[in-house]
């Protein structure tokens, strides 16, 4: 009888991947508050290192707008540090939603990762997993993507900037890049965050096709949600796309890439973007991180009529983004396909002269996803609980619940015949009919 075959030796032990993620115990885990984070940060040698040895003179701000952490911004005379501390409940609703203090491990181990790969997630200064405290950079000079788009800054480098990013995290944390025993140690880490995969499935995949308590359906959209719960092909598709998402574990996730997860320095030729927050990281179909960001600039054309004068041109410079990011992912995905494809997935022993038929199907597939994502994502920020600045803050109710029936059309076509659309570019024509008054 033959031996097994032997495991072969992780190729990338050097790599943040070598690390196991380990979840600790908490113990004397104490959240943070303004009162006393300075004396509680200068523990810290790193942290004194860059503020200045005496936390007398630091100020502290708690900057938060996410639905899940506290953030506070620590700034002294010599610098200043940005510390995310992950709470035992959901901040968003309070202690009666628990949420499991691991995040902060996933988060860090993702964003380990993510530098790794791209060099576009904020420095980890300092890490005390009994904590969940992450203490990184401070990125001071960006703004949140989303209050910019919202502001009508043109950011022209994000889109491209973020489809390159999606197109190494993604490429390099697959069975396409990794050993099949380095891909399955690094799935097996991250199966631990299934709090917040939870939230996912629920968020985006369920509770907004059942008359869920959380829901938040504007008043004047009810005719709207009502005939899409009634709509059997709609529910059927969305949970195909949930199957995708439980199951396809393709390759690591950031997992909740809307525009709130980019940080975007002043427009201009020196403008900076920055990926933050991975706090939902595990290993999922590579179309999900795609289709969060398509989702959200498509979003964010859809409230352009609801924000008064000069919206079809901003709006017009806003379709195009779906199709900057699209263009640089398949550009460097194809450009990893060539120098970096050494997994066990798409060997060239096989593949051989049929490299650039594969690498089609794959990017055809991947694409195929995004679209199917971007509309249940657009759909949970119309419907479900936790929606988008982009179509919260407009004024004017009767424009505002236009726009989300627009959006909720667009994001029905998308779930629904993501197959035969295939392409961002044809969602974009969509779009511009769709989006359009
Ligand atoms: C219950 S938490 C709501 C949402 O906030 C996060 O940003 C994720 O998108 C999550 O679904
Ligand atoms: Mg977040």
């Amino acid at each position: 009888m033959n031996a097994e075959p032997k495991p072969t030796m992780a190729r990338d032990d050097s790599s943040p991947r070598a690390t196991a993620i380990t979840i600790p115990a908490f113990s004397g885990y104490m959240p943070l508050s303004l009162d006393q984070a300075a004396e509680r940060l200068a523990r810290y040698d790193k942290v004194r290192r860059v503020l200045g040895e005496d936390p007398a003179e630091w100020t502290v701000r708690e900057v938060g707008d996410g639905n899940l952490n506290f953030v506070y911004i620590v700034t002294g005379p010599e610098g200043s540090v940005c510390a995310k501390q992950a709470l035992p409940y959901l901040r968003l609703v309070g202690e009666s939603w628990p949420l499991p203090l691991s995040r902060a491990v996933f988060e860090h181990a993702a964003l380990v990762r993510q530098a790794h790969d791209a060099g576009t997630v904020p420095a980890v200064i300092v890490f005390d997993p009994d904590q969940a405290l992450i203490i990184m950079e401070n990125l001071s000079g960006h703004v949140i993507w989303r209050g910019a788009l919202i502001n009508r800054e043109r950011h022209e480098t994000a889109a491209p900037v973020l489809g390159r990013f999606c197109a190494e995290t993604l490429f390099r944390s697959s069975d396409l890049a990794l050993a099949p025993e380095v891909k399955k140690r690094e799935q097996a880490g991250f199966a631990g965050n299934t709090a917040l995969c939870r939230i996912s499935e629920d968020l985006i995949f369920t509770d907004p096709y059942t008359d869920h308590p959380q829901n938040a359906v504007t008043p004047g959209m009810e005719g709207a949600v009502a005939a899409m719960r009634a709509d059997g092909e709609w529910r059927t598709a969305i949970q195909e796309w949930k199957w995708a998402f439980l199951t396809h574990a393709e390759a690591l996730l950031h997992g909740d890439l809307h525009t709130g997860s980019v940080m975007v320095s002043p427009p201009g030729p020196d403008e900076r973007i920055r990926v933050i927050d991975p706090e939902f990281a595990f290993y999922g179909p590579m179309g999900f991180d795609l289709g969060a960001t398509l989702a959200n600039l498509w979003l964010n054309a859809a409230a352009q009529p609801g924000w008064g004068a000069g919206w079809e041109d901003q709006q017009a410079w806003v379709l195009q983004q779906p199709l900057l990011f699209m263009t640089a992912f398949r550009a460097r995905f194809t450009e990893l396909w060539h120098e970096e494809r050494t997994g066990e997935a798409m060997v060239d022993r096989v593949i051989g002269d049929a490299s650039d038929m594969a690498l089609r199907a794959m990017l055809a597939h991947i694409e195929r996803d995004a679209l199917g994502f971007a509309g249940a994502k657009m759909t949970r920020r119309i419907v479900g609980l936790a929606g988008v600045a982009d179509l919260r803050t407009i004024p004017d109710h009767e424009t505002r619940v236009a726009c989300e029936t627009r959006a909720l059309r667009m994001a029905e076509h998308l779930i629904k015949a993501a197959a035969r659309i295939k392409t961002v570019d044809a969602a974009t024509t969509m779009a511009q009919e769709l989006l359009h008054t």
